[in-house]
């Protein structure tokens, strides 16, 4: 932090519940107020229209019916997930305007956490259907299959979420429909020092009866070279025999049948026992094919295919050249490289088809009528040791979404106020364009290039390294450093990233062996896999996406698809009033109590969270059309104004309720007001309604 003197608070503002009421807004005083309130257990503070919460790292009293029932009450006015929710709820019946929860932080921030406090929130306002419980358990199915412990955080996310929950008109739940992006695949074969696999693997090894595990011939997880290469099989306080109860019987109430579920896990020992599969030489020019054992013979009967279809398809590999194919014989590292495309395509496919039964199950009736409230939770921001092409997605993924975030807040806002008229000095901001430029630019970005160089058969780390730094050296945000190494300046921090198996991974070649051995399987999943990946592979291809490395089939690579799903997000979300909460993470050994000042400031100056209190304070945050505004309210006038414009009914009321004329501004279409005023208008509009309602009712009744 910095020396120099800066003018402190009163200290009747300590703990303020929104930092917008700090008489001055300055960085030692927001942390010194969140640290105040951090040390009581208020994790919630509002930042202006933003939600901050910052993880406590332990059970905090804050949740459950009690609370729940408060904010519905609105009896309780502290900032919490569940205010938020509430707001959200509100707003969509109120505007008829779909809404989004858009919850970012890094990596350990409470991400995850915080969209399910949210959806317990709307689960317990909206339910009665039982759709409610069926949403719930949609959290324990995902985070067993798409969770793993990293050094970061225990229970983190390694693919991105949007829920999107539809209500009626009555405000009820009525459906909803789960989308996810990019699972992180590399893990279930590859994971590094103290980090673990997908927590499912290590469930299902703990927690199988007897009879399941004898079926399956499961072993415990230590036997598994998959789950054995990083040296961590559990993690502190988590039972997974327990979890994995959980998990079934999650599955159970999102209707996966016993019959599936039973395949599921048979898929997933599967993909183990593919890890144990170990290969002999058999010729002098070192081609291999798989040892005849235990392993082998395991994954032919758990997948329901021929054992020796399986041996050849992990020692050969047809090609398409022409109109001819032309057969291969596997080296060692190709035969390796072979065994874990299967093992991680048939895990892929297992989570797709899992989401998929999931939307099955939650797609019920008219869920299409009505309303929706989406909450996003993708990965959050990542800077490790070494940072590969997953960093590289998650990180430009985190990029879109804080664009998105300063779009909102500073750019429409204060392009909203320019536009219709009204007095305004503008508030700086950082901008990230740089950045996503640097990514999204053609031809001459890292998507693009990236894309390029996976297509060149003989393209590799090095040389892909090399390209990008002959081309993008120029751009601010981009440095090269030795060998395969390149640097990108994000919004939350640089990056070094090592370009060792970027292509690789890009590219993600399907085998046609793999497709023709998973859909000559006698059991139903390895089929619906194969035909799901036929149909990926036969989408169209945009650019010049050539045979590459022995590539059987031509498809998207992961990062232009990856890049058109957040595309689609955006959109998504640019439909919808957003709700934004900014998780911080308060220091790195998920301890709680433990408040590290640099850190926190380090993440409330990435996320721009103090220029949105300053623009919020200087602002008109809610804004309503002189229609709009006029029909809502227009009945409380004392005066009949039934043949005047809307415009000249609007400023009656804001005369007949005395609004203070600093709290409003009237633009060319539209008013402006300071945070909280509409409410105050909307207190009397509803006692209003709630007594003409009174009135009517008791007519009746004096009628009857
Ligand atoms: P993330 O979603 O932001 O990370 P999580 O939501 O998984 O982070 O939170 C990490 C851990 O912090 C959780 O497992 C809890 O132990 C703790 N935690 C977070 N929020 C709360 C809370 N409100 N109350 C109690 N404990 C909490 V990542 O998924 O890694 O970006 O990819
Ligand atoms: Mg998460």
């Amino acid at each position: 932090m910095s020396d120099t003197l800066v003018p402190a608070n009163p200290d009747i503002l300590d703990g303020v519940d929104d930092l917008m009421q700090l008489s001055y807004l300055n960085e030692p005083s927001v942390l010194y107020n969140l640290n105040y309130r951090y040390n009581q257990d208020m994790i919630y503070t509002k930042a202006g229209p933003v939600l901050v919460a910052v993880n406590p790292f332990k059970e905090v009293p804050l949740y459950g019916n009690h609370y729940i029932e408060a904010y519905r009450k609105r009896s309780n006015d502290s900032p919490h997930v569940y205010a938020i929710a509430d707001t959200a709820i509100r707003e969509m019946i109120r505007d008829e305007v779909n809404q989004s929860i858009i919850i970012s932080g890094e990596s350990g921030a409470g991400k995850t956490e915080t969209a399910k406090i949210a959806m317990q929130y709307l689960a317990a306002l909206g339910g009665g259907s039982g759709i409610e419980y069926e949403i719930l358990k949609t959290n324990p199915i995902l985070e067993a299959f798409g969770n793993a412990k990293t050094l970061r955080n225990d229970n983190s996310s390694r693919f991105g979420k949007l829920i999107e929950i539809y209500f009626s008109e009555t405000g009820k739940i009525s459906g909803a429909q789960v989308q996810t992006f990019l699972l992180e695949k590399s893990r279930v074969v590859q994971c590094a020092q103290g980090e673990r696999s997908y927590h499912i693997f290590y469930q299902l090894c703990a927690g199988a009866s007897p009879a399941l595990k004898e079926k399956l011939n499961l072993k415990s997880a230590h036997e598994y070279k998959y789950l054995g290469q990083s040296n961590c099989y559990s993690i502190n306080g988590i039972d997974d025999a327990e979890r994995f109860h959980t998990v079934k019987e999650a599955l159970d109430i999102v209707h996966v049948s016993k019959e599936d579920q039973e395949s599921v896990f048979a898929m997933l020992s599967a993909v183990l026992w593919l890890g144990n599969v170990s290969f002999t030489v058999i010729d002098n020019e070192n081609h291999v094919e798989p040892v005849a054992d235990e392993s082998l013979s395991t994954v032919a009967k758990l997948i329901g295919c021929n054992i020796n279809e399986l041996k050849l398809s992990l020692s050969k590999r047809n090609m398409r050249v022409g109109k001819d194919t032309i057969v291969q014989k596997l080296t060692l590292p190709q035969a390796i490289d072979a065994r874990d495309a299967l093992a991680k395509s048939i895990y892929s496919c297992l989570f797709d088809w899992l989401v998929e039964q999931i939307n099955k199950s939650l797609a019920v009736g008219k869920r299409r009528t009505g309303r929706s409230i989406s909450i996003l939770d993708i990965y959050g921001f990542e800077s490790f040791d070494k940072n590969s092409f997953e960093q590289f997605c998650i990180n430009y993924a985190n990029e879109r979404l804080q664009q998105h975030f300063n779009r909102h807040l500073f750019k429409l806002e204060q392009e909203e106020y320019i536009q219709d008229g009204i007095d305004w000095t503008r508030v700086d901001f950082e901008d990230n364009q740089d950045c996503l430029s640097l990514f999204e630019k053609k031809p001459l970005g890292l998507l693009s290039l990236l894309d390029e160089e996976s297509t060149f058969p003989n393209g590799t780390d090095l040389t892909l390294a090399n390209k990008l730094k002959q081309h993008l050296l120029s751009n601010s945000c981009f440095r090269g450093d030795r060998e395969k190494l390149f640097t990108v300046v994000h919004y939350a921090g640089e990056v070094t990233y090592e370009t060792t198996g970027f292509l690789e991974k890009n590219r993600d070649l399907l085998h046609l062996d793999s497709i023709q051995l998973l859909s000559s399987c006698s059991c139903h999943l390895p089929q619906a896999f194969a035909s799901s990946m036929l149909i990926q592979s036969e989408k169209p291809v945009v650019g010049p996406l050539h045979k590459a490395g022995g590539a059987d089939s031509q498809r998207l690579s992961v990062a232009t698809k990856f890049k058109g799903q957040l595309f689609q997000l955006m959109q998504r979300l640019g439909n919808t009033t957003p709700h934004f909460i900014r998780c911080i993470k308060p220091n790195n050994v998920q301890s709680p109590g433990l408040y590290e000042q640099g850190l926190v400031l380090q993440q409330l100056r990435c996320c721009g969270v103090l220029e949105v209190v300053r623009i919020s304070r200087s602002g008109f945050p809610t804004r309503m059309s002189h229609q709009k505004f006029s029909r809502r309210y227009g009945f409380l006038l004392v005066d009949n104004v039934a043949d005047k414009d809307p415009l000249s009914v609007s400023v009656a009321i804001l005369h007949q309720f005395n609004i203070l004329p600093e709290m409003y501004q009237v633009g060319y279409t539209k008013l402006f007001f300071r945070t909280g005023q509409i409410g105050v208008l909307e207190d009397t509009r509803n006692r209003t309604l709630h007594g003409i309602l009174r009135v009517q009712s008791s007519f009746r009744g004096y009628q009857a």
